[in-house]
């Protein structure tokens, strides 16, 4: 066997979370992953997510100034897997009007541990991240993260400002993986801006 042969077989086995434990993963190399034909969304299980559309990523409940999320970990094989319903970096802003009750689902339907905490946005150049800057506003144990699993919280927002949903595995949020919350003052309703595309109102509450 070539050496250049166990190049994709080790990169099979070394999912990047592991390597990006001890040094940052391979971001600023977008040629790793089509070189070795690896993709990061492979061997997610299916059904932790089946059905959901971006509908679901941000929808009114039933209760009053409530919202619910849906937040999906490795949703597509952008940023490598380390993406949040298919955005990195603060590419997706979620706004949501000050004093409103945020609820979370959060999935990882994959193999390489993942999590979500709620930090302010400048803490996102940490390379651990800190603790969640609202009362509530992680899932549990998120340095270590979970993987093929889903997890539930809760917060209310109730202070305005920048901020960022992150993953609390080590060095991944400084890579990349996180997305913009922005706890907002002026606005009256929550409101999801997916890359480009224009800010989206919340779907409608799930009839009871
Ligand atoms: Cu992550």
């Amino acid at each position: 066997m070539t050496r250049l042969s166990l190049i994709p077989l080790l990169s099979l086995t070394l999912p990047f979370g592991l390597q990006a434990a001890d040094a940052p993963p391979p971001a600023g190399h977008p040629h790793h992953a089509a070189a070795t034909g690896a993709t990061a969304s492979a061997g997610r299980k299916m059904e932790l997510i089946e059905g959901i559309t971006s509908d679901d990523f941000l929808r009114l409940s039933n209760k009053p100034n409530t919202v619910e999320l849906v937040i999906v970990a490795v949703f597509s094989d952008e940023n490598y897997g380390m993406n949040f319903n298919g955005y990195a970096k603060g590419l997706a802003i979620y706004t949501i009007p000050k004093g409103w009750t945020v609820e979370i689902n959060f999935i990882n339907p994959g193999p390489v541990p993942h999590s979500l905490v709620v930090i302010e946005k400048d803490s996102v150049k940490k390379l651990q991240v800190p603790e969640p800057y609202f009362k509530g506003a992680a899932v549990p144990e998120h340095l270590k993260g979970i993987a093929f699993a889903k997890s539930s919280f809760s917060f209310v927002a109730d202070e305005a400002g920048e901020f960022a949903l992150a993953c609390g595995f080590p060095a991944h949020t400084l890579n990349g993986h996180w997305i913009a919350l922005d706890i907002s003052e002026e606005a009256k309703v929550p409101t999801l801006k997916l890359g480009t595309a224009e800010a989206k109102l919340a779907s409608p509450a799930k009839s009871k």
